[in-house]
């Protein structure tokens, strides 16, 4: 069946520490993603406000803006069956001390910290990713990878 993209990024507090970038990749190794694109970058507050932009009325809205244009972080575009949801599964829930008791083994419970810092993001929607790529990677066509190049990455 047919592959499906998704946005994923190590936030900028856990691309200072190597373990963690190294356990997340191998994370996306391991769950057989295909890493289609990948960038570091420095997120500006006016990116990460229209990033978060459905956030904006809410009480942690301000923390999470400080902490994404805080530092440097990695972007991906992944490909594999059902990604979206593969990867927020992988991922764990958005709240830490629950990753921690519930999802022991997700990214979220082993590597979080706080409910802000909890590594990593990933789309939740086909609409939330398509938005999300047209803010990180400007120059990448969704619908042209689809029609061009999904066949290439079949097994
Ligand atoms: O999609 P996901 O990252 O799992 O959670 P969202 O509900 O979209 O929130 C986005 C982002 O906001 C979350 O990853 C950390 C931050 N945040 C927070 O700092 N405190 C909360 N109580 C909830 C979310
Ligand atoms: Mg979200």
């Amino acid at each position: 069946s047919c592959l499906e993209l998704t946005l994923a990024m190590i936030k900028p507090h856990a691309t200072k520490v190597p373990y963690i970038v190294k356990g997340v990749q191998n994370i996306i190794i391991s769950n057989d993603f295909y890493i289609v694109r990948s960038k570091q970058m420095t997120i500006s507050p006016d990116l990460a406000e229209a990033f978060y932009k459905e956030h904006k009325d809410k009480f942690f809205y301000n923390r999470l803006i400080t902490l994404m244009s805080s530092g440097i972080s990695h972007v991906y575009i992944l490909a594999r069956q059902n990604a979206i949801k593969k990867w927020r599964e992988i991922m764990g829930p958005t709240k830490v001390f629950k990753a921690k008791i519930s999802h022991p083994h997700s990214i979220r419970g082993q590597f979080g910290l706080t409910d802000t810092r909890n590594v990593t993001h990933g789309s939740d929607s086909v609409e939330s990713f398509k938005k999300e790529v047209s803010l990180l990677f400007p120059e990448f066509n969704v619908n042209k990878w689809y029609e061009t190049e999904e066949i290439h990455f079949r097994s």
